[in-house]
Protein backbone atom coordinates (compact mmCIF):
# COMPACT_ATOMS: atom_id res chain seq x y z
CA UNK A 1 0.00 0.00 0.00
CA UNK A 2 1.49 3.67 -0.91
CA UNK A 3 1.80 5.97 1.35
CA UNK A 4 -1.39 8.23 -0.33
CA UNK A 5 -3.61 5.31 -0.07
CA UNK A 6 -2.55 4.85 3.99
CA UNK A 7 -3.10 8.61 4.22
CA UNK A 8 -6.54 8.12 2.42
CA UNK A 9 -7.36 5.06 4.40
CA UNK A 10 -6.83 7.10 7.90
CA UNK A 11 -8.34 10.11 6.44
CA UNK A 12 -11.51 8.94 5.72
CA UNK A 13 -11.57 7.83 9.57
CA UNK A 14 -11.65 11.75 10.55
CA UNK A 15 -12.51 13.63 7.08
CA UNK A 16 -15.50 12.96 5.44
CA UNK A 17 -14.34 11.21 2.40
CA UNK A 18 -11.06 11.52 3.82
CA UNK A 19 -10.76 15.53 2.17
CA UNK A 20 -11.51 18.40 2.44
CA UNK A 21 -13.20 19.32 -0.25
CA UNK A 22 -15.18 16.77 -2.14
CA UNK A 23 -13.27 17.12 -5.72
CA UNK A 24 -9.98 16.15 -4.45
CA UNK A 25 -11.53 12.87 -3.25
CA UNK A 26 -11.15 11.86 -7.25
CA UNK A 27 -14.63 10.31 -7.50
CA UNK A 28 -15.14 11.40 -10.47
CA UNK A 29 -11.99 9.85 -12.17
CA UNK A 30 -11.48 7.01 -9.87
CA UNK A 31 -8.72 5.90 -8.10
CA UNK A 32 -6.96 7.17 -4.91
CA UNK A 33 -5.90 10.49 -4.87
CA UNK A 34 -2.14 11.51 -4.20
CA UNK A 35 -1.45 13.13 -1.07
CA UNK A 36 0.87 15.75 -1.50
CA UNK A 37 4.20 16.26 0.21
CA UNK A 38 5.73 19.53 -1.13
CA UNK A 39 5.00 21.72 -4.11
CA UNK A 40 7.12 23.90 -6.24
CA UNK A 41 7.00 26.05 -9.65
CA UNK A 42 4.85 23.82 -11.69
CA UNK A 43 5.11 20.56 -9.98
CA UNK A 44 3.72 18.89 -7.24
CA UNK A 45 5.42 16.10 -5.27
CA UNK A 46 3.22 13.68 -3.51
CA UNK A 47 4.69 11.28 -0.30
CA UNK A 48 5.31 8.22 -2.29
CA UNK A 49 7.89 10.56 -4.30
CA UNK A 50 5.91 10.51 -7.56
CA UNK A 51 5.72 14.20 -9.21
CA UNK A 52 2.97 15.98 -11.52
CA UNK A 53 2.96 18.36 -13.72
CA UNK A 54 0.63 20.73 -11.95
CA UNK A 55 -2.50 22.23 -14.36
CA UNK A 56 -5.16 22.09 -11.26
CA UNK A 57 -2.81 25.31 -9.46
CA UNK A 58 -5.14 24.96 -6.30
CA UNK A 59 -8.18 25.53 -8.38
CA UNK A 60 -6.85 28.15 -9.98
CA UNK A 61 -5.36 30.16 -6.69
CA UNK A 62 -1.80 30.11 -8.11
CA UNK A 63 -1.12 31.89 -11.05
CA UNK A 64 2.44 31.97 -9.98
CA UNK A 65 2.94 28.65 -9.56
CA UNK A 66 3.64 26.88 -6.21
CA UNK A 67 5.92 28.70 -3.07
CA UNK A 68 6.96 32.02 -5.37
CA UNK A 69 9.57 32.74 -3.99
CA UNK A 70 8.27 36.72 -4.09
CA UNK A 71 5.24 35.39 -2.40
CA UNK A 72 6.99 32.76 0.37
CA UNK A 73 9.00 36.10 1.13
CA UNK A 74 6.15 38.57 1.67
CA UNK A 75 4.44 35.71 3.82
CA UNK A 76 7.28 34.77 6.27
CA UNK A 77 7.90 39.07 6.58
CA UNK A 78 4.59 39.36 7.81
CA UNK A 79 3.78 36.34 9.36
CA UNK A 80 7.52 37.48 11.57
CA UNK A 81 5.11 40.50 12.51
CA UNK A 82 2.74 38.15 13.73
CA UNK A 83 -0.33 37.00 11.91
CA UNK A 84 -3.91 38.00 13.11
CA UNK A 85 -4.18 41.17 14.53
CA UNK A 86 -8.06 41.27 14.85
CA UNK A 87 -7.48 45.09 14.13
CA UNK A 88 -6.76 47.08 10.91
CA UNK A 89 -3.36 47.22 9.11
CA UNK A 90 -1.67 48.91 6.28
CA UNK A 91 -1.61 45.66 3.80
CA UNK A 92 -5.68 45.41 3.88
CA UNK A 93 -5.81 48.85 2.58
CA UNK A 94 -2.93 48.35 -0.24
CA UNK A 95 -4.48 45.28 -1.03
CA UNK A 96 -7.72 47.15 -1.60
CA UNK A 97 -6.00 50.04 -3.83
CA UNK A 98 -4.98 47.17 -6.16
CA UNK A 99 -8.09 45.74 -6.65
CA UNK A 100 -9.52 48.80 -7.56
CA UNK A 101 -6.83 49.69 -9.62
CA UNK A 102 -6.87 46.93 -11.54
CA UNK A 103 -10.60 46.54 -11.39
CA UNK A 104 -12.34 50.43 -12.10
CA UNK A 105 -15.37 49.03 -11.38
CA UNK A 106 -14.54 48.09 -7.65
CA UNK A 107 -14.93 51.47 -6.34
CA UNK A 108 -14.98 49.46 -2.72
CA UNK A 109 -14.24 46.22 -1.30
CA UNK A 110 -14.74 44.02 1.70
CA UNK A 111 -12.31 40.89 2.10
CA UNK A 112 -13.64 37.92 3.41
CA UNK A 113 -12.39 34.17 3.86
CA UNK A 114 -13.23 32.32 0.95
CA UNK A 115 -15.09 32.57 -2.48
CA UNK A 116 -18.10 31.62 -1.19
CA UNK A 117 -18.24 33.87 1.64
CA UNK A 118 -17.33 36.69 -0.86
CA UNK A 119 -20.99 35.88 -3.10
CA UNK A 120 -22.76 35.03 -0.35
CA UNK A 121 -22.42 38.53 1.02
CA UNK A 122 -22.58 40.16 -2.22
CA UNK A 123 -26.14 38.56 -2.89
CA UNK A 124 -26.83 40.19 0.69
CA UNK A 125 -26.10 43.58 -0.36
CA UNK A 126 -27.74 43.33 -3.74
CA UNK A 127 -31.10 42.33 -2.12
CA UNK A 128 -30.83 44.65 0.45
CA UNK A 129 -30.50 47.28 -2.69
CA UNK A 130 -33.17 46.65 -4.79
CA UNK A 131 -35.56 45.52 -1.66
CA UNK A 132 -35.81 42.12 -3.73
CA UNK A 133 -35.14 38.55 -3.49
CA UNK A 134 -35.45 36.49 -6.56
CA UNK A 135 -31.41 36.00 -8.07
CA UNK A 136 -31.10 34.63 -11.13
CA UNK A 137 -28.18 32.16 -12.13
CA UNK A 138 -27.23 30.01 -14.65
CA UNK A 139 -27.01 26.31 -14.86
CA UNK A 140 -23.80 24.39 -14.44
CA UNK A 141 -21.86 27.92 -12.96
CA UNK A 142 -20.83 27.31 -8.87
CA UNK A 143 -20.48 30.24 -6.77
CA UNK A 144 -19.67 28.62 -3.39
CA UNK A 145 -22.00 26.27 -0.92
CA UNK A 146 -24.21 29.03 0.14
CA UNK A 147 -27.28 27.45 0.13
CA UNK A 148 -28.75 29.81 -2.29
CA UNK A 149 -26.46 28.60 -4.55
CA UNK A 150 -26.78 25.06 -4.49
CA UNK A 151 -30.25 24.82 -6.35
CA UNK A 152 -31.32 23.17 -9.39
CA UNK A 153 -33.34 24.38 -12.25
CA UNK A 154 -37.37 23.75 -11.82
CA UNK A 155 -39.20 22.24 -15.00
CA UNK A 156 -39.40 25.63 -16.69
CA UNK A 157 -37.57 28.47 -16.96
CA UNK A 158 -39.27 30.92 -14.99
CA UNK A 159 -40.37 27.82 -12.70
CA UNK A 160 -39.24 28.33 -9.15
CA UNK A 161 -35.54 26.75 -8.20
CA UNK A 162 -35.34 23.32 -6.67
CA UNK A 163 -32.88 22.02 -3.68
CA UNK A 164 -29.34 20.57 -5.23
CA UNK A 165 -28.29 19.47 -1.33
CA UNK A 166 -30.04 18.13 1.64
CA UNK A 167 -30.13 20.65 3.71
CA UNK A 168 -31.16 23.62 1.88
CA UNK A 169 -34.68 24.51 2.55
CA UNK A 170 -37.10 24.83 -0.74
CA UNK A 171 -38.28 28.12 0.71
CA UNK A 172 -34.09 29.58 0.30
CA UNK A 173 -34.48 27.34 -2.86
CA UNK A 174 -37.18 28.58 -4.19
CA UNK A 175 -35.89 32.14 -4.40
CA UNK A 176 -33.36 31.03 -6.98
CA UNK A 177 -33.60 30.40 -10.69
CA UNK A 178 -31.41 29.14 -13.23
CA UNK A 179 -30.94 29.62 -16.91
CA UNK A 180 -28.77 28.41 -19.49
CA UNK A 181 -25.51 29.92 -19.95
CA UNK A 182 -25.88 31.76 -22.87
CA UNK A 183 -29.24 31.62 -23.23
CA UNK A 184 -29.74 35.22 -23.66
CA UNK A 185 -33.65 34.46 -24.98
CA UNK A 186 -34.29 33.16 -21.72
CA UNK A 187 -33.08 35.43 -19.79
CA UNK A 188 -35.43 38.15 -21.12
CA UNK A 189 -38.19 35.90 -21.25
CA UNK A 190 -37.44 35.46 -17.25
CA UNK A 191 -37.27 39.57 -16.73
CA UNK A 192 -40.64 39.55 -18.94
CA UNK A 193 -42.11 37.36 -16.31
CA UNK A 194 -40.72 37.86 -13.20
CA UNK A 195 -38.39 41.12 -13.82
CA UNK A 196 -39.67 43.33 -10.79
CA UNK A 197 -38.73 40.34 -8.55
CA UNK A 198 -35.24 40.10 -9.57
CA UNK A 199 -32.78 41.61 -7.44
CA UNK A 200 -29.39 40.13 -9.22
CA UNK A 201 -28.37 37.97 -11.77
CA UNK A 202 -24.84 36.30 -10.78
CA UNK A 203 -22.46 35.07 -13.65
CA UNK A 204 -18.99 33.40 -14.04
CA UNK A 205 -18.33 35.48 -17.00
CA UNK A 206 -16.27 32.29 -18.25
CA UNK A 207 -17.67 28.98 -17.19
CA UNK A 208 -14.93 27.60 -15.19
CA UNK A 209 -17.30 24.89 -13.12
CA UNK A 210 -18.72 22.94 -15.96
CA UNK A 211 -15.51 22.59 -17.24
CA UNK A 212 -14.85 25.82 -19.77
CA UNK A 213 -17.46 27.42 -21.53
CA UNK A 214 -17.30 30.94 -22.86
CA UNK A 215 -19.65 33.56 -23.56
CA UNK A 216 -21.02 34.21 -26.86
CA UNK A 217 -20.88 37.73 -28.48
CA UNK A 218 -23.25 39.95 -26.77
CA UNK A 219 -24.60 37.85 -24.14
CA UNK A 220 -22.93 39.71 -21.05
CA UNK A 221 -24.14 43.14 -22.76
CA UNK A 222 -27.64 41.60 -22.81
CA UNK A 223 -27.07 40.64 -19.03
CA UNK A 224 -25.94 44.26 -18.38
CA UNK A 225 -29.24 45.93 -20.23
CA UNK A 226 -31.60 43.76 -18.92
CA UNK A 227 -30.64 44.51 -15.44
CA UNK A 228 -30.28 48.19 -16.11
CA UNK A 229 -33.55 47.96 -18.01
CA UNK A 230 -35.37 46.22 -14.91
CA UNK A 231 -33.26 47.37 -11.78
CA UNK A 232 -31.43 44.45 -11.00
CA UNK A 233 -27.61 44.21 -10.43
CA UNK A 234 -25.03 42.19 -12.60
CA UNK A 235 -22.35 40.49 -10.16
CA UNK A 236 -19.73 39.60 -11.96
CA UNK A 237 -18.61 35.69 -9.62
CA UNK A 238 -14.96 36.42 -10.89
CA UNK A 239 -13.40 34.32 -7.75
CA UNK A 240 -11.81 31.96 -11.02
CA UNK A 241 -12.08 34.58 -13.77
CA UNK A 242 -10.28 37.35 -11.69
CA UNK A 243 -6.64 38.24 -12.27
CA UNK A 244 -6.63 35.17 -14.36
CA UNK A 245 -8.38 35.73 -18.06
CA UNK A 246 -6.98 39.49 -18.11
CA UNK A 247 -5.09 41.63 -15.86
CA UNK A 248 -8.45 43.30 -14.97
CA UNK A 249 -10.28 40.01 -15.02
CA UNK A 250 -13.24 38.99 -16.99
CA UNK A 251 -14.46 42.65 -16.85
CA UNK A 252 -11.89 43.74 -18.55
CA UNK A 253 -11.59 41.19 -21.38
CA UNK A 254 -15.39 41.40 -22.22
CA UNK A 255 -15.67 45.37 -21.22
CA UNK A 256 -18.94 45.01 -19.29
CA UNK A 257 -18.94 46.76 -15.80
CA UNK A 258 -21.05 44.63 -13.07
CA UNK A 259 -22.28 46.12 -10.25
CA UNK A 260 -20.63 43.95 -7.61
CA UNK A 261 -17.91 41.65 -8.06
CA UNK A 262 -16.59 38.79 -6.41
CA UNK A 263 -13.05 37.25 -6.02
CA UNK A 264 -10.86 34.50 -4.21
CA UNK A 265 -8.02 32.31 -5.45
CA UNK A 266 -5.53 34.57 -7.17
CA UNK A 267 -6.26 37.68 -5.28
CA UNK A 268 -5.02 35.84 -1.78
CA UNK A 269 -2.08 34.04 -3.81
CA UNK A 270 -2.97 30.83 -2.29
CA UNK A 271 -3.80 32.09 1.10
CA UNK A 272 -7.63 32.21 2.42
CA UNK A 273 -8.63 35.34 0.89
CA UNK A 274 -12.04 36.12 -0.84
CA UNK A 275 -13.36 39.54 -1.73
CA UNK A 276 -16.76 41.21 -2.73
CA UNK A 277 -16.99 44.71 -3.99
CA UNK A 278 -18.31 47.18 -6.67
CA UNK A 279 -19.90 50.33 -6.80
CA UNK A 280 -19.57 52.66 -3.52
CA UNK A 281 -22.86 53.39 -3.58
CA UNK A 282 -23.87 49.76 -2.91
CA UNK A 283 -20.99 48.85 -1.02
CA UNK A 284 -21.55 51.80 1.49
CA UNK A 285 -24.22 49.67 2.70
CA UNK A 286 -22.37 47.16 4.28
CA UNK A 287 -21.85 47.63 8.42
CA UNK A 288 -20.39 49.50 10.42
CA UNK A 289 -20.75 52.21 7.08
CA UNK A 290 -24.74 50.65 6.46
CA UNK A 291 -26.67 48.35 7.62
CA UNK A 292 -26.16 45.18 5.70
CA UNK A 293 -23.85 42.94 8.04
CA UNK A 294 -21.69 40.70 7.32
CA UNK A 295 -18.06 40.42 9.69
CA UNK A 296 -14.88 37.41 9.88
CA UNK A 297 -12.69 37.10 12.55
CA UNK A 298 -9.57 36.37 10.23
CA UNK A 299 -11.03 38.65 7.15
CA UNK A 300 -7.84 40.88 5.91
CA UNK A 301 -5.58 38.77 8.00
CA UNK A 302 -2.02 40.74 7.17
CA UNK A 303 -0.19 37.33 5.58
CA UNK A 304 -3.11 36.70 3.38
CA UNK A 305 -3.13 40.34 2.27
CA UNK A 306 0.77 40.34 1.85
CA UNK A 307 0.34 37.12 -0.16
CA UNK A 308 -2.25 38.96 -2.08
CA UNK A 309 0.14 41.93 -2.71
CA UNK A 310 3.23 40.07 -3.74
CA UNK A 311 1.32 37.48 -6.42
CA UNK A 312 -0.42 40.55 -8.01
CA UNK A 313 2.47 42.57 -7.95
CA UNK A 314 4.31 39.96 -9.79
CA UNK A 315 1.61 39.68 -12.57
CA UNK A 316 2.30 43.60 -12.97
CA UNK A 317 5.36 41.98 -14.59
CA UNK A 318 5.69 43.08 -18.40
CA UNK A 319 4.40 40.50 -20.87
CA UNK A 320 3.30 38.57 -18.04
CA UNK A 321 -0.30 38.19 -19.62
CA UNK A 322 0.48 37.93 -23.14
CA UNK A 323 3.05 35.11 -22.30
CA UNK A 324 0.52 33.32 -20.00
CA UNK A 325 -1.88 33.43 -23.01
CA UNK A 326 0.49 32.13 -25.50
CA UNK A 327 1.40 29.38 -23.76
CA UNK A 328 -2.41 28.15 -22.91
CA UNK A 329 -3.13 27.98 -26.44
CA UNK A 330 0.02 26.15 -27.12
CA UNK A 331 -1.46 23.47 -24.66
CA UNK A 332 -4.71 23.49 -25.87
CA UNK A 333 -3.78 23.44 -29.60
CA UNK A 334 -1.71 20.15 -28.59
CA UNK A 335 -4.80 18.69 -26.68
CA UNK A 336 -6.65 19.33 -30.09
CA UNK A 337 -4.39 17.95 -32.82
CA UNK A 338 -3.94 14.85 -30.36
CA UNK A 339 -7.14 13.87 -30.11
CA UNK A 340 -7.83 14.49 -33.56
CA UNK A 341 -4.75 11.81 -34.66
CA UNK A 342 -6.74 9.23 -32.34
CA UNK A 343 -9.94 10.02 -33.74
CA UNK A 344 -11.58 11.58 -30.50
CA UNK A 345 -13.98 14.29 -31.15
CA UNK A 346 -12.76 17.06 -29.25
CA UNK A 347 -14.12 20.59 -28.05
CA UNK A 348 -11.54 23.22 -26.65
CA UNK A 349 -11.44 26.11 -25.30
CA UNK A 350 -9.17 29.03 -23.41
CA UNK A 351 -9.29 32.76 -22.07
CA UNK A 352 -5.66 33.97 -20.82
CA UNK A 353 -4.59 30.67 -18.84
CA UNK A 354 -8.09 29.37 -17.66
CA UNK A 355 -8.82 26.56 -20.33
CA UNK A 356 -10.68 23.36 -20.51
CA UNK A 357 -11.88 20.43 -23.76
CA UNK A 358 -14.79 18.12 -23.51
CA UNK A 359 -14.68 15.04 -25.56
CA UNK A 360 -17.25 15.92 -27.63
CA UNK A 361 -17.84 17.23 -31.26
CA UNK A 362 -19.42 20.41 -29.74
CA UNK A 363 -20.04 23.08 -29.73
CA UNK A 364 -20.16 23.65 -25.81
CA UNK A 365 -22.82 26.73 -24.98
CA UNK A 366 -24.16 25.80 -22.13
CA UNK A 367 -24.04 22.85 -18.87
CA UNK A 368 -26.65 20.72 -21.04
CA UNK A 369 -23.94 20.80 -23.90
CA UNK A 370 -20.99 19.95 -21.58
CA UNK A 371 -22.64 17.10 -20.30
CA UNK A 372 -22.93 15.18 -23.82
CA UNK A 373 -18.98 14.96 -22.91
CA UNK A 374 -17.78 11.24 -22.64
CA UNK A 375 -16.43 11.17 -18.73
CA UNK A 376 -15.59 7.67 -19.07
CA UNK A 377 -12.55 8.51 -21.73
CA UNK A 378 -12.01 11.29 -19.22
CA UNK A 379 -11.38 9.44 -16.74
CA UNK A 380 -9.47 7.13 -18.24
CA UNK A 381 -7.26 9.54 -19.70
CA UNK A 382 -7.11 11.29 -16.35
CA UNK A 383 -5.52 8.30 -14.77
CA UNK A 384 -3.02 7.69 -18.08
CA UNK A 385 -2.12 11.00 -17.62
CA UNK A 386 -1.56 11.08 -13.93
CA UNK A 387 0.66 7.86 -14.54
CA UNK A 388 2.87 10.14 -17.13
CA UNK A 389 2.90 12.93 -14.57
CA UNK A 390 0.60 15.27 -15.78
CA UNK A 391 -2.34 16.00 -12.94
CA UNK A 392 -5.14 17.29 -15.15
CA UNK A 393 -8.24 18.37 -12.65
CA UNK A 394 -9.64 14.81 -11.70
CA UNK A 395 -13.34 15.75 -13.12
CA UNK A 396 -14.49 16.68 -17.10
CA UNK A 397 -15.82 19.61 -15.69
CA UNK A 398 -13.56 22.07 -14.21
CA UNK A 399 -11.01 24.13 -15.71
CA UNK A 400 -7.23 23.88 -15.75
CA UNK A 401 -4.92 26.77 -15.69
CA UNK A 402 -1.21 27.35 -16.60
CA UNK A 403 0.91 29.19 -14.06
CA UNK A 404 3.65 31.40 -15.02
CA UNK A 405 5.84 28.89 -13.21
CA UNK A 406 5.31 26.12 -16.53
CA UNK A 407 8.01 26.80 -19.51
CA UNK A 408 7.94 25.99 -23.04
CA UNK A 409 9.57 22.65 -22.36
CA UNK A 410 6.93 21.51 -19.59
CA UNK A 411 3.94 22.98 -22.54
CA UNK A 412 5.92 20.91 -24.87
CA UNK A 413 6.60 17.16 -22.93
CA UNK A 414 2.96 17.76 -21.22
CA UNK A 415 1.36 17.75 -24.84
CA UNK A 416 3.21 14.32 -25.67
CA UNK A 417 2.57 12.93 -22.11
CA UNK A 418 -1.27 13.59 -22.67
CA UNK A 419 -1.30 12.32 -26.51
CA UNK A 420 0.31 8.76 -25.41
CA UNK A 421 -2.58 9.16 -22.53
CA UNK A 422 -5.12 9.50 -25.12
CA UNK A 423 -3.73 6.45 -26.84
CA UNK A 424 -3.52 4.17 -24.14
CA UNK A 425 -6.92 5.75 -22.70
CA UNK A 426 -8.75 4.75 -26.37
CA UNK A 427 -7.58 1.27 -26.21
CA UNK A 428 -8.79 0.36 -23.16
P1 LIG B 1 -14.41 28.95 -2.35
O1 LIG B 1 -15.48 29.07 -1.27
O2 LIG B 1 -14.14 27.51 -2.73
O3 LIG B 1 -13.14 29.74 -2.03
O4 LIG B 1 -15.00 29.68 -3.68
C1 LIG B 1 -16.23 29.27 -4.20
C2 LIG B 1 -16.28 29.65 -5.66
C3 LIG B 1 -17.07 30.73 -6.04
N1 LIG B 1 -17.14 31.11 -7.33
C4 LIG B 1 -16.44 30.46 -8.29
C5 LIG B 1 -16.54 30.95 -9.71
C6 LIG B 1 -15.60 29.37 -7.96
O5 LIG B 1 -14.91 28.74 -8.94
C7 LIG B 1 -15.53 28.94 -6.62
C8 LIG B 1 -14.70 27.74 -6.20
N2 LIG B 1 -14.17 26.96 -7.26
C9 LIG B 1 -13.95 25.55 -6.98
C10 LIG B 1 -13.32 24.95 -8.24
N3 LIG B 1 -14.29 24.52 -9.15
C11 LIG B 1 -13.13 25.33 -5.76
C12 LIG B 1 -12.53 23.95 -5.66
C13 LIG B 1 -13.22 23.14 -4.60
O6 LIG B 1 -14.45 23.25 -4.44
O7 LIG B 1 -12.50 22.37 -3.94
Amino acid sequence: MSRSEELFERGKTVLPGGVNSPVRAFRAVGGTPFFVARAAGARLTDVDGGTYLDYVCSWGALILGHAHPAVLDAIRGAAAAGWSYGAPCESEVELAEAVRRRMPAVEMVRFVNSGTEATMAAVRVARAATKRNVLLKFAGCYHGHADGFLVKAGSGVATLGLPDSPGVPAALAELTITVAFNDAGGVEDLFRRRGADVAAVIVEPYVGNAGFIAPESGFHETLRALCDRHGALLIFDEVMTGFRVAAGGAQERLRVRPDLTTLGKIVGGGMPVGAYGGRADLMRLVAPEGPVYQAGTLSGNPVAMAAGLATLRETERAGFYETLERRTARLVAGIGDAAHRHGVPVTTGHAGSMWGMYFTPGPVRNFAEAKAADTALFARWHRAALARGVFLAPSAFEAGFVSSAHTDADIDSTITQLDAALGEARAR
